[in-house]
Order: structure tokens, then sequence, then C-alpha cells
């Protein structure tokens, strides 16, 4: 049975690949692995049958046989066990692998959201531009420390893993606020991601079907 993972049937973004099934498409297509998409709308989303997969009724989720899964960390982790491309084969350089999968949800994810969040959801409160800058500084704080980390390396610990195509996917979503300009290595590393075949193969899967128009070429 094909692997099947759940997308919006409209993306909020219109397709500039910001909906986290860009992830797992990325990460299937980096250990060569065929999948389908059952595509959501957001009233589907909160019926019971998606609720039984995701139970904050969200997408992505993840079904391979009798197994379901949510939460892109724990999807793209289990795609990295089970195939081979996104761990190396050290013990040692799996767990940073892996620690860096971590890094990126749990440290570098979440002052991101909420930059997007004070723009998107609360742009319109009197409050807004008097909080505004702390915002950005949290999101400063951890770019320039994610920065120094990478100096000039290609990737987070030695050759692409898991790790960097969390961090990426994360980071993607800075990419038009114009924050990361001082940040060149951080750029520069977002474009090596997004020029790997494997990306660019899922970002035109996704931009299909939030455009009805064909890849971008
Ligand atoms: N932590 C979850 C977040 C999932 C999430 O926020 N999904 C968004 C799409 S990118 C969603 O379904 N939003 C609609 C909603 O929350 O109602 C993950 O990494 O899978």
């Amino acid at each position: 049975m094909a692997i099947t993972i759940t997308a919006f049937e409209r993306s909020p973004d219109g397709g500039k690949g910001l909906a986290r099934d860009t992830r797992v498409r990325w990460a299937l297509e980096e250990v060569g692995q065929p999948y389908e998409v059952r595509l959501v709308s957001f009233s589907a989303m909160q019926e019971p049958a998606h609720l039984a997969l995701h139970p904050f009724g969200q997408i992505p989720t993840y079904e391979d046989g009798d197994l379901g899964l949510f939460e892109t960390g724990a999807i793209v982790f289990h795609i990295a066990e089970r195939h081979a491309g996104l761990f190396p084969d050290d013990a040692n350089a799996r767990a940073r692998a892996i620690t860096w999968m971590f890094a990126a949800l749990s440290t570098v994810e979440p002052p991101i959201l909420e930059l997007g969040n004070a723009r998107l959801l609360e742009g319109d409160k009197s409050w807004t531009a008097q909080r505004m800058p702390l915002v950005k500084d949290r999101v400063h704080n951890r770019l320039g420390q994610l920065s120094r980390r990478l100096g000039d390396a290609d990737w987070l610990d030695g050759a692409f893993s898991a790790g960097d195509l969390m961090m990426v996917s994360v980071l993607l979503r800075l990419k038009a606020s114009g924050l990361l300009d001082a940040y060149p290595n951080l750029s520069a590393y977002l474009a090596r991601g997004e020029a790997r075949p494997a990306y660019k193969r899922a970002f035109e899967a996704q931009w299909a079907v939030n455009t009805g128009k064909p890849p971008t070429g």
C-alpha cells in the first residue's frame, strides 16, 4: 500500500511551500519513496475521520499500512529511520542530526511562528507596534546563534541530513520578511536547501496543487 499524506486542498499561502506538507514531501523525495496525497478542506480537517488521524485537526498526516502519524517532526523522523538518505550511518552523527531536528522545531521555529502570528493575526491590535520589536529581537537572537554555529559550512553537521531538512523548512518562513538579509550564510544555507532536486520536486508538487499551474521550471 502506498504512503499517503494529507495536505491542504488550498493552502493559505497560495503555493509558497510554507504549509508543512512540503517538508514531508521533501523527506519522501530525498529517500525516493513514492507517495499519494489526500487533499483536505478546513472543514474536513475537523471531521471525525481526520481527527482520528490528527487529534488537533491539522495537516500533514502520514499513513503507511496500519501506521498513522501526525507531527512533522515524528513523520520526518520515521521516514529517516525507515529509509536511507536522511540520517548518517554513524550512531553519534545520527544522534546529532536528530538533535538538529529538535532544535529546528522546538528552539528556532517558535519565535518565527510568533512573528508570523504577530503580523497576520495581531497586526490590527493597538499594542502590536510596541510588541513587534521584541518579537523580532527573539527571532534575531536565534538567527544570530544559528548563523555563528553554521559558520561557512554547507550543512549543520557534516553531510545534509534530516536536521538540515527541518531547519531549512523552518527558516523558509522568513524568506519574504527580509530578516535573513543580515545573515548571508543562512541565506546561502536556505538557497542550498532549495536547490536540492528533492526539494524542488516537493515544492513543485505542492505548487501544482495550490495554483493549478504546472511547475515553475
Ligand atoms: N506542529 C505541527 C504543526 C501542524 C500545523 O500547524 N499545520 C498547519 C498547516 S502548516 C495547519 O494544519 N493549520 C490549520 C489549523 O491549525 O487549523 C507539525 O509540525 O506537524
